[in-house]
């Protein structure tokens, strides 16, 4: 299949905006956000929204009103408020699986009932947080103790992709809310490396795992599972003793029983949880040991308002679809290739790799919805760091390069520590920045800098220009606490939804993961085979032998 087209407008979404949209393309692009500061005092106004604890300034991009109300077409005629309903009314609008998109039951605080299947997910939903709670209470008030009677200090978390990325952005993005007790450590790659590194300076007496697999197949997951099982064993002696040490997160009772953990020691969750969406659920458990149940409460109920505003809110003032109409801004008319995530807040450093795999796994396909190829780009590469260490790395190219980065900043105006002016200066390079990549620096500007300086500016100077216009989205978090942190998640979840929506998409499935799964199973046990007959293409035949002829 041949990589689809950017061109501006490219029959785009074969939505029939798409021409108004291409035609009002070519005028913006010849335009600069700096003038249009200029011409407009209310222009921040215009362009920014706020719900409690949450602010999102979008005033810098590449737009006019006159975009932002074909955008809202756009949205329109993909129908995304009825396609809203469909979600959150549990529609199976997962088709390529048959599965419902529920989510947003796990953190439904009006507890009105949700229906798929003919049956109120909510019972069970609120069943599952009742178990998290007691045996979370348990664990951080020492109560539940491990073979030698010693409380527990240490909790292992062992999974991967949707079972890890969200409960370890979570926690770490949640440090000042912690127990002071209990530290949770993440092993999801299996490589020796990871399992000892996580081991190293556990004691198997004061340690509980947790197996987080949603089908509880994943063969990394369980493989290190046998690998810890195996190492607390030696130091445990009995079998007997696995009850107190390892509990599982599954949808997968058969499985979980088979592994020898004691089905009263698995916490549930349903098919209608996607990987990726899922720290919400039990898959959460890990979170609620750090932070208790009140807590991660918090947090369900952040997801929760935003859940409601992308409910209520006119298209025109609702953030998650302003957030997706601006991608497709930049992704469908601009041809821009990917997006930068930059938090400005160190406990949110795992952000950019949680997007990545909320977004790059649901909406990175090219057949849509009606099971044809698609003819336009869909989902960017998304990618990001820290701010601060970025401005000393890659921001160069945003700032200088040849390629076209929207980028969302996210920042925390009210810092947990206070460590002298620090956190001044990071406010002051997240605001220097924005304003750096919009305003640029115009060749007169540059002279008149190196003339104040008393410089005599020689041909280097064209390196000192900035052309700007690069757009950048703010989002402002009043402080990260968990009710922010949700509403941050759910925004981002909601903008996924809405561009796969736009881009005729099915965003809750991951067929591209499955290939190289299955390839492996075949390939593992060609790696020890005496027989030579191997039938992979020439470059994968070589490094197999290469690798056997190591292992001898
Ligand atoms: C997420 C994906 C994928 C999944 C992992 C782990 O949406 O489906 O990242 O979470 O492959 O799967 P298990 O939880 O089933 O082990």
């Amino acid at each position: 299949m041949s990589a689809p087209s950017s061109q501006p407008g490219d029959a785009v979404l074969h939505r029939k905006i798409a021409e108004q949209l291409s035609q009002h393309y070519e005028v913006v692009k010849t335009q600069h956000v700096r003038d249009l500061f200029a011409r407009d005092a209310q222009r921040f106004e215009r362009f920014s929204v706020e719900i409690p604890g949450l602010l999102l300034d979008y005033s810098k991009n590449r737009i006019t009103t006159e975009t932002m109300s074909l955008l809202a077409d756009l949205a329109r005629e993909a129908n995304i408020e009825g396609w809203r309903d469909r979600l959150f009314g549990g529609e199976k609008i997962n088709t390529t699986e048959n599965r419902a998109v529920l989510h947003v039951a796990l953190r439904n605080r009006s507890n009105a009932p949700v229906i798929t299947d003919g049956e109120d997910v909510m019972p069970p939903v609120n069943a599952v947080l009742d178990k998290m709670g007691l045996f979370a209470a348990r664990v951080r008030g020492g109560e539940w103790l491990g073979y030698s009677g010693q409380v527990i200090t240490d909790v292992v978390n062992i999974g991967i992709g949707g079972s890890d990325l969200g409960p370890q952005m979570v926690y770490q993005a949640l440090k000042p809310y912690r127990h002071e007790r209990l530290r949770v450590h993440y092993m999801s790659n299996v490589d020796g490396a990871h399992v000892l590194d996580v081991l190293d300076g556990l004691n198997p007496a004061t340690t509980l795992f947790i197996i987080a697999s949603k089908t509880f197949t994943t063969q990394e997951t369980l493989t290190n599972a046998q690998a810890v099982r195996r190492w607390f064993l030696r130091a445990a002696g009995d079998e007997a003793y696995i009850a107190q040490h390892f509990v599982a997160v599954s949808t997968n009772t058969d499985a979980v029983r088979a592994f020898g953990i004691d089905p009263a020691n698995m916490f549930e969750f349903w098919d209608w949880v996607g990987g990726r969406y899922s720290f919400w659920s039990a898959i959460g458990l890990s979170i609620v040991l750090a932070v208790g149940m009140g807590r991660f409460t918090d947090l369900l109920a952040g997801g929760h308002a935003m859940d409601q505003h992308f409910q209520q809110a006119p298209l025109e003032q609702n953030m998650p679809v302003i957030l997706a109409l601006l991608g497709v801004w930049y992704n469908n008319f601009f041809g821009a290739e990917s997006h930068v995530v930059l938090p400005y807040d160190h406990d949110l450093r795992s952000l950019p790799a949680y997007l990545q795999q909320a977004d790059m796994e649901s909406n990175g396909k090219s057949v849509d919805r009606t099971h044809t190829a698609v003819k336009y780009q869909t989902g960017p590469v998304i990618w990001g760091a820290t701010g601060i260490n970025g401005q000393h790395a890659f921001y160069q190219l945003i700032h200088q390069g040849t390629k076209l980065i929207p980028a969302d900043f996210i920042v925390s105006l009210q810092p947990h520590e206070t460590v002298g002016e620090q956190h001044d200066i990071l406010m002051a390079n997240f605001l220097a920045q924005t304003e750096a990549l919009m305003c640029g620096r115009t060749l007169a500007e540059t002279r008149a800098v190196m003339q104040a300086e008393g410089r005599a500016d020689d041909e280097t100077i064209a390196h000192k220009v900035f052309a700007g216009n690069h757009p950048s989205n703010a989002i402002m978090l009043d402080k990260l606490t968990p009710h922010t942190l949700g509403m941050l998640v759910a925004l981002y979840e909601h903008k996924i939804f809405v561009q796969g929506i736009i881009w005729n998409l099915n965003s809750y499935d991951q067929w591209g993961v499955e290939l190289g799964k299955q390839l492996a199973k075949t390939i593992l046990p060609e790696l020890t085979a005496v027989e030579d007959t191997l039938a992979h293409d020439g470059s994968t035949n070589a490094l197999i032998q290469r690798y056997r002829d190591t292992k001898k």
